[in-house]
């Protein structure tokens, strides 16, 4: 009987360094970070005084309630969103943040949540090229008109979806084919855009 469990203890530790071998250093580190990833909880930072952070719990929560892929792609996309003079997504920054100006957030949380959905958009569309083209991001691929329709398509359907006042989702289509972000009405965007708007 010795001999035989012994065979059985090599065979084991054979099978058992054979699948060893197959992890490879690289593979080790893939299911490590799938394992961080999955116990961190996601979630969106909010920098402000009280009213703000309390006008942008409600706006994320009604996202959260009532359009969980939207919130999904707030989550993913935006890192902080943060009370500023003004509003604009830096989307470049390490966490990309939403800053956010007095118009927009004393808006209504439909409306408010709206525009979060929006700017998680460009976002998307800036994080997404770089991370796989792994090169500058052109500005037209996140900004300008093309990106705007896409972003301001993605925000029609979530007003939709969180049940806003039609008169909300009415001006969102308005906006349709509208240069509204283009304060200097160059055709492009740039900051001068941001520091020129009242929102
Ligand atoms: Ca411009």
């Amino acid at each position: 009987m010795k001999p035989r469990i012994q065979s059985l203890l090599v065979a084991f530790c054979l099978v058992f360094g054979f699948q060893t071998v197959l992890h490879t250093p690289a593979e080790a580190a893939k299911s490590t970070r799938t394992l961080v990833q999955k116990k961190t909880v996601p979630t969106v930072a909010i920098s402000g005084d009280k009213t703000f952070i309390a006008h942008t719990k409600a706006a994320l929560a009604l996202l959260k309630e009532k359009s969980p892929d939207d919130y999904a792609l707030v989550v993913q996309y935006v890192g902080l969103i943060k009370q500023d003079a003004f509003s604009g997504m830096a989307a470049y920054e390490k966490i990309p943040t939403y800053k956010v100006g007095a118009t927009t957030s004393s808006s209504t949380t439909t409306w408010y949540a709206s525009t979060i959905v929006h700017d998680a958009y460009h976002s998307k569309l800036y994080n997404d090229y770089a991370r796989t083209k792994k090169t500058a991001v052109p500005d037209d691929i996140w900004t300008g008109m093309k990106a705007e329709m896409q972003c301001l398509t993605r925000q029609t359907e979530a007003l939709k979806k969180i049940k806003a006042p039609l008169s909300e989702q009415k001006y969102a289509q308005s906006l349709q084919n509208q240069n509204w972000w283009d304060s200097n009405g160059d055709g492009l965007y740039t900051e001068e855009d941001e520091r020129m708007r009242s929102w």
